[in-house]
C-alpha cells in the first residue's frame, strides 16, 4: 500500500461494502507498482485483435490473466492483501480476473450483477461470498467511462435486475445501442477514482461503466477474490475451482484453457497459489444462477 496516499478508515470502507455494496480505498497500488501494472496490462492489450474487441464492445476486452502469468505479481501484490485484512476480509482467495479496456468513444457498459451462486441461500446473507477489485490504471471520470453503481441493490430488488441478461452475446456486441441497459439510470452512482485505488464492491451489485468520451483508452482490470473462503459452502467452492480450471464457463473461447494460475510455469506459479482458490476434491459444484432472486 502506498505510504503517501490519503488516509482511509477501513472500518468504515467495511461498513460500505456491506451497507451499500461497495467502497473505494485509494492509493493501494504505489506509483511504481501501477507502472508496471500499466506495462503489463498493455502488453497484454497488444495481443487483442479486432475481432476481440468487436465481440466485446460494451466492455472494450475481456482478457483473461489466466493467460498472462506476469500477473502473478498483481495477484500476489501484498497490498492486496494487507487493505483485506485491515477491512476485517480475512482468508480473501483469487479465482479469475480479467483486463477489460474501453478504447477512445467506446460504449457504456450494460448494467449487470456477477454473481451466479443464487439459487444458495448465502445469496441473501450479509455473508459476502465473492468481491471484486476493480483497478482503473488510469484516473477514471464520467467522461472517460468510469464505473456506476446502484448503491443496495446487492441485497435488494431492483427495476434493473429485471431488464438484464448478462450472459446475452448480444449486450456484449451491442447490437441495440438504444436498449435501456446502456442507458443513465435515476438511481445510478458514479464511481470515479484516481488510478492505483481500488474500488471492491459485491459481485451482486448492480454495475456498469459510463461510455468512455476521451481520445484515450480507459483500462480496468477486475479481479474476482472470495472472503473466508475456508467456511464457504462446499458447492461454492467446488463451483470457484470449476472457474479457476476454466471448465464451462469462460469468455475467449478461442484461448488455450488448459493454462491456469495453478499450471502457470515457475516462479509465477508459486507466488500465486498462496492465495489461491483450489480443489475442494468430489464435491458437486453449487448451480451456475445468474438471475438474481431475494427469497
Ligand atoms: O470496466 C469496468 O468499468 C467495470 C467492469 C465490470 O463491470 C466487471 O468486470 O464486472
Amino acid at each position: 500500500m502506498d505510504r503517501n496516499a490519503t488516509a482511509w478508515d477501513p472500518a468504515l470502507a467495511r461498513r460500505r461494502l456491506v451497507k451499500d455494496g461497495y467502497c473505494r480505498v485509494p492509493g493501494v497500488l504505489d506509483p511504481v507498482f501501477l507502472r508496471s501494472v500499466q506495462e503489463m496490462a498493455a502488453a497484454a492489450l497488444d495481443t487483442v485483435g479486432a475481432e476481440h474487441r468487436a465481440q466485446w464492445r460494451s466492455q472494450g476486452s475481456l482478457v483473461a490473466l489466466a493467460d498472462h502469468p506476469p500477473f502473478a505479481a498483481l495477484i500476489a501484490w501484498p497490498g492486496l492483501q494487507e487493505m483485506f485484512s485491515r477491512m476485517g476480509l480475512d482468508d480473501t482467495r483469487f479465482t479469475s480476473g480479467y483486463i477489460i479496456s474501453k478504447p477512445p468513444g467506446g460504449p457504456a457498459l450494460f448494467w449487470h450483477q456477477d454473481w451466479w451462486g443464487w439459487r444458495h441461500p448465502i445469496s441473501r446473507t450479509d455473508r459476502i461470498a465473492q468481491i471484486a477489485l476493480f483497478l482503473y490504471l488510469t484516473d477514471t471520470r464520467r467522461e472517460n467511462g468510469c464505473l456506476r453503481v446502484i448503491p443496495g441493490s446487492h441485497r435488494r430488488p431492483h427495476p434493473l435486475h429485471d431488464v438484464i441478461d448478462a450472459h446475452d452475446p448480444a449486450l456484449a456486441t451491442v447490437e441495440n445501442p438504444n436498449d435501456p441497459v446502456y442507458a443513465p439510470h435515476p438511481d445510478e452512482v458514479d464511481v470515479p477514482v484516481t488510478a492505483g485505488d481500488v474500488v471492491v464492491a459485491d459481485a451482486r451489485l448492480v454495475h456498469g461503466a459510463h461510455p468512455n468520451r476521451s481520445g484515450r483508452e480507459r483500462t480496468n482490470i477486475t479481479l474476482w477474490w472470495h472472503p473466508r473462503y475456508a467456511d464457504l459452502p462446499p458447492g461454492i467452492r467446488a463451483r470457484l475451482w470449476s472457474i479457476v480450471e476454466r471448465e464451462e464457463i469462460d469468455t475467449d473461447t478461442a484461448a488455450d484453457r488448459s493454462l491456469y494460475p495453478h499450471r502457470w510455469p515457475e516462479p509465477y506459479r508459486s507466488q500465486v497459489l498462496p492465495v489461491m482458490a483450489d480443489d475442494p476434491g468430489p464435491v458437486v459444484p453449487e448451480a451456475w444462477i445468474r438471475k438474481p432472486h431475494f427469497g
